[in-house]
């Protein structure tokens, strides 16, 4: 019988009820050899929506990716992927961050997508990554529901109905063939949107989830050669003592 191979999903914000919403969507693909194991940092921020929010919680990424060196693969399951690269220096397997995995998966699929996200300051984070991913060409809109990250949780429906709106909207306006939904938040959306609008909609943490089980399938490790190599032994002083190496 093949091990069990175990990947952790780190939801960066505090917010235990995301982490489940989360956890459900990681668990609705992954495959039977594979054991999500979903995490939030205990300190930091509760939602992530803003340059501010990410550096923050880039510190709770580091942490978890610390504790979770028995894991075969790490996911980074919030839309601007807070410390990936920092990340892929701390981790020995792979490390996929939800933006990334839903644009790539994206391009395979359609010519060109839409990301329909949260606030309105959140485009600008996405924008930002599309540029640096390379992914501005295959981009043909970006859309904000005009709700903070937590209104996802809130359990009144509304979000989620908005985001189905911005969904069709974003159809009929952009002419693109697939959207990208942008916030872990709205990670359990994707299965029923692509089936009522006919287009594929994509959700990253289920996309960063098979990829990562797809590279650990291949082998495929975080390069340590280069500037992802683990990062250079120093000494971390006072409340950065707990992200020592040693
Ligand atoms: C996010 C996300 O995915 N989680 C969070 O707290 N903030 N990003 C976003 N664009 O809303």
């Amino acid at each position: 019988m093949t091990e069990k191979k175990i990947i952790q999903v780190i939801n960066p914000n505090t917010s235990l009820a995301m982490t489940e919403t989360i956890a459900a969507a990681a668990r609705a693909v992954a495959g039977p050899q594979t054991d999500i194991v979903a995490v939030s940092p205990a300190q930091g921020v509760p939602s992530i929506e803003g340059h501010f929010d990410e550096a923050v919680a880039a510190i709770g990424v580091l942490e978890q990716i610390k504790a979770g060196r028995n894991a075969h693969g790490h996911v980074i399951a919030c839309f601007g992927d807070p410390g990936l690269l920092a990340a892929r220096e701390l981790a020995r397997g792979p490390v996929v961050g939800i933006a990334e995995a839903a644009m790539h998966m994206a391009t395979m699929v359609a010519t060109r997508f839409s990301i329909v996200t949260t606030l309105p300051r959140t485009v600008i984070i996405a924008r930002h990554l599309l540029r640096q991913y390379g992914f501005e060409h295959h981009c043909a809109a970006l859309h904000a529901i005009d709700l903070p990250v937590l209104a996802l949780e809130d359990g009144s429906g509304l979000a989620q109905q908005k985001v189905r709106e911005g969904c069709i909207q974003a159809m009929r306006r952009d002419g693109s063939g697939a959207i990208v939904l942008g916030c872990g938040g709205m990670a359990t959306l994707a299965r029923e949107l692509t089936h009522e609008l006919g287009i594929p909609v994509i959700d990253g943490v289920g996309a960063a989830v098979k990829m990562v089980e797809s590279l650990v399938a291949l082998g495929l490790s975080t390069s340590k050669h280069g500037d992802l190599d683990y990062p250079l032994q120093k000494t971390l002083s006072g409340q950065f003592e707990r992200l020592n190496l040693l």
